[in-house]
């Protein structure tokens, strides 16, 4: 799979690449490739925002260097691309599962007050919020976005652990524990020792529906 971003602020991305998502992309699982909007600026002054035309607050993101960026990058929208904005449907892990049966990925980072209403009606797919809340940018939201799909990426996480987590099937994860088996007087529950598999799942499905019923009973699982 191939994930463009396009920003303003290319930098913000490094972090990206230090840990689980790094190994992927550099063991060729996976393409990343962040593309910065101003290289794209046709104006003296590489200027990419102005201000909006009937007034108020703020500034708007230029439609041109964003135009140019996205023709670039996708030539001929063969990529799924998504404007990532407060107005936007919610993302959910179903949400990523089902953006992977896209080969490339556009992920459009507005800043500012956001971008110019005839990029998103002439060359967005999608747009999608990460929740109710507004940021001074889509850098983070994008950065969610392609970590959570990243994941599902084949090879880029052992096997098991995407099975059994959180918001699959499952509703909540029961509580984990490791060594020590007793840490500042709080022991770790008998069963996960016993070594009795079949106990030890019971438990763990008990503690899951128990959990998920009490916090999230909205979701899959919650009356297990
Ligand atoms: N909730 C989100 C996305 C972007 C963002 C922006 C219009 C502001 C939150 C378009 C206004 C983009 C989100 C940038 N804040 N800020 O996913």
């Amino acid at each position: 799979m191939k994930i463009t971003i396009l920003t303003l602020f290319p930098e913000m991305f490094t972090p990206l690449f230090g840990s689980v998502i790094g190994r992927a992309v550099n063991a060729g699982k996976l393409n990343i490739e962040i593309v910065n909007i101003r290289d794209y600026a046709e104006n003296k002054h590489a200027k990419c925002d102005d201000y909006p035309f009937g007034g108020g607050a703020g500034m708007v993101m230029m439609p041109q260097p964003i135009g140019a960026a996205i023709k670039a990058a996708d030539p001929e929208h063969r990529a799924h691309r998504i404007y990532l904005s407060p107005k936007g449907k919610t993302f959910t892990q179903d949400k990523a599962f089902g953006l992977l049966q896209s080969e490339h990925l556009l992920l459009l980072c507005g800043h500012y007050e956001g971008v110019d209403q005839r990029v998103i009606d002439l060359y967005i797919d999608e747009e999608i919020s990460i929740g109710d809340y507004v940021l001074t940018g889509g850098e983070l939201p994008a950065m969610v976005v392609c970590d959570c799909v990243a994941r599902y990426v084949d090879g880029v996480i052992s096997g098991g652990s995407l099975a059994e987590e959180t918001f699959g099937e499952n509703g909540l994860e029961y509580p984990q524990y490791t060594r020590p088996s007793v840490y500042e007087g709080v022991a770790v529950p008998e069963v996960l020792l016993s070594g009795n598999h079949a106990d030890i799942d019971k438990w763990r499905r008990e503690q899951s529906a128990k959990l998920t019923a009490q916090r999230r009973p909205d979701l899959k699982g919650g009356n297990k």
